[in-house]
């Protein structure tokens, strides 16, 4: 069996394919990366990022100029495709596998027996079979894994991403991953790629598991973590600093109760527990619950800034905080970019949007670009100031700075 890796093609250079790529050409090996976006692949052509992760930047660079990796906006033939493109939900919260799709679509002429193709994108579990007969169709040249698992010319497995926003580069090298064949030679192939980068376990298991494996510990966090922000709204009831509480309570030897916050946002936990519940409806009843509740904190968080705005004849709202967590530019599925955008839009007062790590709103919010202003002036400025993201220029704010606002913490950062 090959496994030996002249040239990677990763497609999709976002939050997960442009380090993965970096990383494995930093290795030695030559990586084609692809990606729909002109403006991505001009700017990784130059040796530059366009997206926030800590030194990455050093390492694109690095890559780029030694010649081992390059950007364009087709694919063309490699030993294995990566594909590490979004899986959003659609209308309904169903998944959304278009971009896969389009992925394969765009690989099947290139592929060539012993190709190895891994999908890295988060995925509802039949995802990875659902490939292999995408390219049966496309390819009937080809003898797929499932058609015959010990004569396939092509190789098929899922390796599902496990790295954090702010943290990738250290974790795509020392997690844990899960590499999930269609069939056992799959998976081997793929052991052997990974094993080329990552220092933590490679474990080997089935497609199917590998899906459900990643859906499971987003969703067991999104679970925590709605345990969180219900227990803040009880708190808030009972009029007991949750902050304080959760720090007693964690106390116990077997407690460890995550932070409460104004919602859970980014592309990964808000969304994926949503795979299980339509695959698993009847069953997935915690999941979906906790599901519900992370999505209603920002409604609660609206209610609770109304109800101190009122306060004011012209109440002026600094939002501290746009990202969907601490210290990256992502507003992906930001529930502080939803509370921003619904209190300006709403003439709650004249609201005031801070967000120290981008200097420009995405298109959609270009309305409100007059709105983003810098920490100095909200706190010169607000009469209430709502916490939304444990930002560090947040957390080095002295008491004094704060003292004579309304503050509504919804990070704990004030305890
Ligand atoms: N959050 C809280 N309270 C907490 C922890 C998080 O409100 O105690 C909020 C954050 O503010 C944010 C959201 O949850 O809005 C998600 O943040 P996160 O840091 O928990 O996770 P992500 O979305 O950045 O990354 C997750 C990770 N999954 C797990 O930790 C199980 C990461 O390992 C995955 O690779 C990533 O999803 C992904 O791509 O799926």
């Amino acid at each position: 069996m090959k496994q030996e890796f002249s040239k990677v093609s990763v497609i999709g250079l976002g939050y997960i394919g442009l380090p993965t790529a970096a990383v494995i050409a930093s290795r030695g090996v030559q990586v084609h990366g692809v990606d729909v976006s002109e403006h991505a692949v001009r700017t990784i052509n130059q040796g530059k990022i366009h997206i926030v992760e800590p030194d990455l930047d050093m390492l694109v660079q690095a890559a780029v100029s030694t010649g081992k990796l390059k950007a364009a906006l087709k694919p063309e033939p490699a030993d294995v495709f990566m594909i590490a493109v979004p899986t959003p939900f659609q209308d309904g919260k169903k998944p959304d596998l278009s971009y896969i799709e389009a992925a394969i679509q765009a690989i099947a002429p290139c592929l060539e027996k012993g190709n190895l193709i891994i999908l890295e994108s988060t995925s509802p579990v039949g995802t990875t079979e659902q490939i292999a007969h995408w390219l049966a169709e496309l390819r009937p040249d080809l003898t797929l894994p499932h058609q015959d698992p010990e004569l396939a010319d092509i190789f098929i497995a899922h390796c599902p991403e496990r790295v954090l926003p702010g943290r990738v580069l250290q974790e795509l090298v020392s997690n844990d991953r899960i590499i999930g064949g269609i069939s056992p030679r799959c998976a081997q192939q793929a052991m052997a790629l990974y094993q080329l980068f990552v220092r933590g376990e490679c474990l080997m298991t089935d497609a199917r598991t590998a899906e459900m494996a990643k859906l499971t510990e987003n969703s067991f966090r999104d679970v925590n973590i709605a345990f969180a922000n219900e227990l803040s709204m009880v708190c808030d009831h009972l009029k007991i600093n949750v902050w304080e509480l959760i720090q007693l309570a964690n106390r116990h030897p077997r407690v460890n109760i995550l932070n409460p916050g104004p919602g859970v946002g980014g592309h990964c936990i808000a969304v994926d527990p949503w795979f299980i519940v339509d695959s698993a409806p009847e069953q997935a009843k915690m999941i979906r619950l906790a599901r519900e509740i992370n999505d209603a904190k920002p409604q609660y968080v609206m209610e609770r800034v109304k109800k101190a705005a009122d306060e004011f004849k012209r109440p002026v709202i600094a939002c501290l905080g746009l990202a969907f967590k601490a210290d990256i530019d992502d507003l992906r599925e930001s529930p502080a970019l939803d509370i921003a955008r619904q209190l300006s839009e709403q003439a709650v007062g004249e609201v005031l949007w801070v967000e120290p790590n981008i200097h420009q709103l995405p298109e959609k919010y270009q309305a409100h670009q007059q709105r983003l202003v810098s920490l100095h002036e909200a706190l010169e400025r607000a009469h209430i100031l709502v916490v939304l993201v444990d930002h560090k220029q947040f957390k080095s704010l002295k008491p004094g700075d704060v003292a004579a606002k309304v503050v509504i913490d919804t990070r704990g950062l004030f305890g």
